[in-house]
């Protein structure tokens, strides 16, 4: 009876102080909830979050909100509402929420993806923006480091020729070098066991971090044994040994008046920051490791990531794989290899990654923000500390400004005559927007174009020998990845009989 009176008295309480709290305010429907749990018990359902999340819009609008437990979350699935949290009022909300499992994987939010808006993070970013203004006006410049890549990359898939396999490995490899040479100045060979180390622990990583896991919601639930706790922090020692290693040894050649990669940049920031009584943050070497340890696994997970969805749409899509091969063979020719430049005339190549940038986003939920401050979103009122997840695939989906936005069609990005690219509606942001916009997006598009156009340049691609057809229907994480395909590549015809005579 006793318990039965005070659990009542506690849930009157709880709905009285949220309407005396909100008095005068307008808030964004929310989802039922209930003390304790929140909405989960509504948030139950066998589809990945991004679809969840968009089903609910049907619902509840373009603007909702539900309770994670005890954290008060929102959900944007509007370009102009996400425009106004990434850019109008980025400030407002560029922090990020502190989970269980990003604290692990960031040293308690160090690093600059998962880390909160402030000084720190500012300064880490600029450091990385620092050194990659430092790659773009060097002889030994990203488009060099890539065409090495590509080159390499191709050799490889050439020994392959006419077998059935999974390319994933060759295609980590490829994003993993130019990312480490950005890092460290070095690069892997394709037999190193290290490479392979790194795929399955980047892999494990990505599937267990940031996910619709309770243990973010709940972090007693750590007190329990739990697998994918387990193999995440495994995994994470695993990264954080092999980035250790790679730093000792570039630590040793450390030379103050050469900076020569991100690592060079951070190590002299460092000095200079012990040196002279700075206001600036502090600068460890836990700091260190993990904003290298950012910028690597994003540069090696993201662009590998994209290269095989590019792949499993060409292979669903035979007809345009012809299409940019056939651009490539007029504008290009098989005398040289693809250069940047070429991207002003390799328009169809150029319009399907943007495609499939459209229809299988990097990041369907975006990294969850944070407000760090009371503020709004249209006419709502968003309480500091508020969870904001951006629906970028409702809104990469969204009927109201993508004609069929469920086909694959890259010439939507091309105009009537299909002589220039077009953006046929705003509400278009594969790498967000705003304070947090994706640092290496000038990167992943040198690497997403030159690595194709190679590709292309040189091989067909057909099915494997089983005849399957990869799944485009991807598996949710903090990376939206492809579930594993094999695939065959043939050296073209054209591409020997020039080589032959030359
Ligand atoms: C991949 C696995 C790894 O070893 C380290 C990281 C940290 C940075 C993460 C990266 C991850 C996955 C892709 C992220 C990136 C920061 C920005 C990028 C989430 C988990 C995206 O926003 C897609």
């Amino acid at each position: 009876m006793w318990w039965f009176l005070t659990i009542s008295l506690l849930t009157l309480l709880y709905y009285t102080w949220q309407k005396v709290g909100s008095l005068g305010k307008k808030y964004p429907t929310c989802l039922p909830h209930i003390p304790i749990l929140g909405s989960l018990p509504y948030l139950n359902s066998s589809d990945p979050a991004h679809i969840y999340f968009t089903k609910l819009k049907e619902k509840y609008g373009h603007i909702y909100a539900f309770w994670l437990g005890p954290y008060y979350s929102v959900v944007v699935s509007q370009f102009s509402l996400a425009k106004e949290v990434l850019l109008k009022k980025g400030k407002d909300f560029a922090s990020r929420p502190r989970m269980v499992t990003t604290d692990i994987l960031s040293g308690s939010g160090k690093g600059i993806a998962f880390s909160q808006y402030g000084p720190q993070w500012r300064m880490y970013r600029k450091l990385v923006q620092s050194t990659f203004s430092l790659f773009k006006d060097r002889p030994q410049n990203f488009e060099k480091i890539i065409c090495q890549e590509a080159s390499s990359l191709c050799k490889s898939l050439a020994t392959k020729q006419g077998q059935s396999f999974d390319p994933a490995l060759d295609f980590f490899l490829a994003s993993a070098n130019v990312i480490c040479q950005f890092c460290f100045s070095s690069s892997w060979k394709q037999d190193d066991e290290e490479i392979k180390i790194m795929m399955n622990f980047s892999d494990a990583i990505i599937k267990t971090l940031a996910k619709d896991n309770l243990i973010d919601v709940f972090p007693w639930i750590q007190l329990f044994p739990n697998k994918d706790l387990t193999l995440l922090k495994e995994s994470v020692i695993l990264r954080n040994k092999l980035l250790e290693k790679k730093i000792k040894i570039q630590k040793e050649k450390f030379h103050i008046d050469s900076i020569n990669n991100l690592l060079d940049t951070l190590l002299k920031a460092k000095i200079n920051n012990n040196d002279h009584l700075t206001q600036e943050p502090e600068i460890t070497d836990e700091h260190v490791l993990m904003t290298v340890g950012d910028i690597f696994g994003a540069g090696m997970e993201t662009t590998s990531s994209v290269v095989k969805w590019c792949i499993a749409y060409l292979l669903h899509y035979p007809q345009v794989k012809e299409k940019i091969q056939k651009e490539i063979d007029q504008k290009i020719g098989f005398s040289r290899t693809p250069v940047l430049s070429d991207r002003n005339q390799l328009l169809l190549l150029e319009s399907t990654i943007r495609e499939v940038l459209r229809i299988r986003p990097v990041a369907p939920l975006l990294i969850p923000h944070m407000a760090h401050t009371d503020s709004s979103i249209g006419e709502y009122t968003i309480p500091k500390g508020t969870r904001i997840y951006i629906n970028l695939w409702s809104i990469h989906h969204d009927p109201t400004e993508w004609d069929e936005p469920e086909q694959f069609k890259p010439e939507r990005f091309l105009d009537k005559n299909k002589e220039h690219l077009i953006m046929p509606t705003a509400s278009y942001f594969p790498f967000g927007c705003g304070p947090r916009v994706c640092i290496g997006e000038f990167l992943a598009r040198a690497e997403l174009f030159l690595f194709l156009a190679w590709i292309l340049q040189r091989f067909d691609v057909d099915l494997p020998d089983d005849g399957k057809l990869p799944s485009l229907e991807g598996e949710f994480g903090v990376v939206y990845q492809i579930v594993a395909f094999k695939l065959k590549f043939r050296l073209r015809k054209a591409w020997r009989e020039a080589q032959l005579s030359t």
